[in-house]
């Protein structure tokens, strides 16, 4: 299987309000060190750099006013003189506001994001720019006729909607990888979204839209991150009604029940028809997850892989989340050794 990587996320490590104080960020640059070592260990070296970013692929997934937002935004905090390192929201427009474009950067980080879990580095839109052309690169890879890639992207993608940052993404890789399918001629696509939070930037993305379906598991929103979005009633509107499904799944889900909404999943896309898989592989359902709820062992990833391999699709891996960094290479790339075995 090739995977392709950059390491220009090194730069980025961004600043996160958790549990009422502001850390450097659970989303750590040494996350996909680890991944990338362990890959080298267990024999994935055709490791390929991505091509040049296509900002008109991006653009049709994001407002092109949000990308240029997110390339100026810490220039744009540093030329006002803001005393803290990152740029960063403190307030947005709840219920009861207005959906209005403001002018000034402190309001417009407001309006183009949805959390407080995240900021914007001077590394930041390199980054994430580097993580989307990685999708991208995986995606033409699989259009042009590999059964499987993998791109090792960071930051994570699919919180990320088409006009707001949040849970550590920026730019949505999977939703990136999706449409470049879609654009390379395949015509039916479906994202199977396996982190342990809701992909609510990429249900967004494709919610009025049949042909690319979006399906997910993962903790139940009621109570967990995103909190406002990754419900069960959620079906996809206008064009796009029956091309969504979720399973939210509660707090101590262990492997069995997982593995049952699971098989939800792969049945619904086979009605879906999907000629071709994007998954938003996020490892975060692992047991000692610190900032997860979920109780998936090293072993489930194996058994995760030989059950995606059995959908007998062309697929492209797409990393998400994954915060227990000792555990992360191993769960990640047993994804990879199961699909392959
Ligand atoms: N106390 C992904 O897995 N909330 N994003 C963290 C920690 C946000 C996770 C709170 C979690 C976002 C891609
Ligand atoms: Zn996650």
């Amino acid at each position: 299987m090739r995977i392709y990587a950059t390491t220009a996320h090194h730069q980025h490590h961004c600043l996160e309000l958790d549990d009422g104080r502001l850390i450097q960020s659970w989303e750590s640059p040494d996350r996909a060190d680890i991944v990338d070592a362990e890959l080298l260990a267990r024999g994935f070296t055709d490791v390929r750099q991505p091509g040049d970013l296509d900002r008109l692929l991006v653009e049709t997934v994001h407002v092109p006013a949000y990308v240029a937002f997110l390339e100026t935004a810490h220039e744009r905090w540093v030329a006002e003189g803001r005393a803290g390192s990152c740029a960063m929201s403190n307030g947005w427009p709840a219920r009861r506001m207005r959906d209005i474009r403001p002018e000034g950067l402190q309001a417009q980080l407001g309006y183009y994001s949805f959390a407080a879990d995240c900021s914007i580095t001077a590394d930041t839109w390199v980054a994430a720019a580097d993580a989307a052309r990685t999708a991208d690169a995986a995606a033409q890879h699989v259009a042009a006729g590999a059964p499987s890639a993998f791109a090792r992207c960071r930051p994570p993608g699919h919180h990320a909607s088409g006009d707001q940052f949040g849970g550590y993404c920026y730019l949505n890789n999977a939703a990136v990888a999706a449409e470049r399918l879609r654009q390379s001629g395949v015509d039916r696509v479906a994202v199977l979204d396996v982190d342990y939070h809701h992909g609510n930037g990429t249900q967004d993305i494709f919610y009025h839209r049949d042909d690319v379906s979006f399906c997910s598991i993962h903790a139940d929103p009621k109570v967990e991150f995103p909190y406002f979005l990754g419900h069960a009633d959620e079906e996809g509107m206008d064009g796009g009604v029956g091309a969504n499904l979720n399973v939210p799944l509660p707090h101590g889900t262990q492997s069995g029940d997982w593995f049952t909404a699971l098989e939800t999943l792969l049945q619904w896309i086979e009605r879906r028809a999907a000629e071709a898989i994007v998954v938003s592989l996020g490892v975060d359902t692992f047991v000692d997850d610190p900032i997860s709820q979920f109780q998936l062992v090293s072993e489930d990833f194996i058994r995760l892989g030989q059950r995606l391999a059995r959908v007998d699709r062309p697929m492209v891996f797409v990393m998400e989340g994954g915060y227990a960094t000792e555990a992360l290479g191993t769960n990640m790339v047993n994804v990879l050794e199961g699909f392959l075995s």
